[in-house]
């Protein structure tokens, strides 16, 4: 299919005016890829410049963070929040702290959120936010101290109504717990600026376990249009934080097997089934490293700087960082027999291999579909903190498979719609969340 003559002028023009950010780039470039069949048949949107505003962040922030570590020496980082679309409701999307965070990764992450948080069907805009600070390694009272500080400066720009960060890569419940006591101590205010907070102070249960489950309930609509279900399947995840575990978690109590998981050191893998009490203790008790779990189980075994992407599995979930799967490991899982790629993580496949899977009959899920649990989970933390009132674990849990049932329709019916081949969720997801957002913009006049 010939691309759209205004999409092919839209990416050349973002490709000059972002020179040096290849992850926004990658980002921009697999969204617009798909939206050519919509601008065939909306000439309105290219006449009110649709795409051109819809590629540049609203606002992006910048600042300095200054912090003191155990022994008195002082060290600077740089903080960001990216503000990228508020049409259909306030920014919301996640802080991560890495030492890789810089303008590229957080713009890519930002336009993918405008686009989840679309899909979620919930009143959320897209943002992104986070530092180069790298908590590995790091005291509590250090982590504290970093993020008290990067919350003074992050508290001028965010607000319930404004924008509503949450945790993402390096940021989990203690630092939102941090982050969360600074802007209350800052503005007075108990309201919900943030999610991801402790179950006792307005956190929502489900939030923690919400995108890793999220991704298997996603998965299940998957397996079920091609006859099958998790049971009895051999799944491959890589990763061993939030997502990782607890798509594990969901898919093991689906009836499946997980044989690995990994972190960025290397992979695990346990023809029993990864015995994941114990992961859970090693990497969020102890904070300690995946290589610790071949200590217990000898019979598993631990590659060093390797990826599981070489094993042979029915099921691949990606739940690590963006970049992390390339045509070689797509070629691998596929010729190894695997048929469902899961993306749980933000961008884990390169382009290469997305395309590879959509040519060679593996049902692929992109990440702004399958991860959506998490955002909308917080979602309904925003609600549950408006309403002033707790929801069950079953009630919250319920409401996320409603979500993610509907996001795999959605994006299948646009698919089915758009695309030359049905399958193909990733057109499928750009294109229903793109709608929603273009005719927000519209309706609003120009800005
Ligand atoms: P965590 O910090 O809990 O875990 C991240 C995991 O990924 C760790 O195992 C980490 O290993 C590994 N990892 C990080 N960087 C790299 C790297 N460069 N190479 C290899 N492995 C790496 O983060 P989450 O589980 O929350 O996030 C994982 C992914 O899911 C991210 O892409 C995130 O954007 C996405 N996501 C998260 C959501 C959430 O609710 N938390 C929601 C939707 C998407 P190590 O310890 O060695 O760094
Ligand atoms: O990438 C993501 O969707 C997240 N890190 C979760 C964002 C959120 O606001 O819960």
């Amino acid at each position: 299919m010939a691309t759209n003559t205004y999409v092919k002028r839209a990416l050349e023009e973002a490709k000059k005016r972002n020179p040096g950010e290849p992850e926004f780039l990658q980002a921009l470039e697999e969204v617009l890829e798909s939206l050519s069949p919509v601008f065939d048949q909306h000439p309105e949107y290219e006449a009110a410049a649709l795409l051109e505003r819809m590629l540049e962040p609203e606002r992006l922030v910048s600042f300095r963070v200054t912090w003191e570590d155990d022994a008195g020496k002082v060290h600077v980082n740089r903080g960001y929040r990216v503000q990228y679309n508020s049409a259909i409701g306030p920014y919301k999307g996640g802080l991560r702290f890495h030492p890789t965070v810089n303008t590229s990764v957080l713009k890519f992450l930002g336009f993918e959120q405008c686009f989840k948080n679309s899909l979620t069907g919930l009143p959320m805009g897209g943002g992104k936010g986070g530092a180069d600070f790298d908590p590995k390694g790091k005291s509590d009272r250090e982590v504290m101290r970093f993020c008290q500080s990067f919350m003074t400066e992050l508290s001028r720009h965010i607000g319930q109504f404004t924008d509503v960060p949450a945790g993402d890569i390096g940021v989990g419940g203690r630092e939102v717990g941090y982050m969360y006591g600074q802007y209350r101590r800052l503005t007075n205010q108990s309201v919900g600026v943030l999610t991801g907070k402790g179950l006792s102070f307005g956190g929502s249960l489900t939030r923690t376990e919400a995108t890793g489950y999220g991704a298997c309930y996603f998965a299940q609509e998957m397996l079920a249009e091609k006859g099958t279900d998790f049971n009895g399947k051999v799944v491959a995840i890589s990763g061993s934080g939030n997502v990782a575990v607890f798509a594990g978690e969901k898919a093991t109590q689906l009836g499946a097997k997980v044989v690995t998981l990994s972190d960025s050191n290397g992979y695990i893998y346990d023809a029993n089934g990864v015995d994941l009490e114990l992961v859970k203790d090693i990497k969020f008790n102890k904070r300690g490293r995946i290589s610790e779990y071949v200590e217990r189980y000898l019979e598993a075994e631990y590659h060093e700087g390797k990826r599981p992407w070489g094993v042979s599995c029915d099921i691949a979930m990606a739940c690590a960082t963006q970049n992390e799967l390339d045509l070689e490991d797509a070629k691998m899982l596929t010729a190894n027999g695997c048929r469902f790629v899961v993306e749980g993580a933000n961008m884990p496949t390169t382009l290469e291999a997305t395309r590879y899977f959509l040519e060679n009959g593996v049902y692929f899920a992109p990440g702004k579909a399958a991860n959506a649990g998490g955002v909308a989970c917080s979602g309904l933390e925003m609600t549950q903190n408006s309403m002033r009132l707790n929801w069950s674990f079953e009630e919250v849990d319920v409401k996320l498979q409603g979500i993610m049932k509907k996001i795999y329709q959605q994006a299948k019916s646009a698919a089915t719609q758009y695309s030359e081949n049905a399958d193909d969720l990733v057109s499928g997801a750009n294109i229903a969340g793109f709608v929603k957002i273009a005719d927000a913009m519209l309706a609003q006049g120009l800005y």
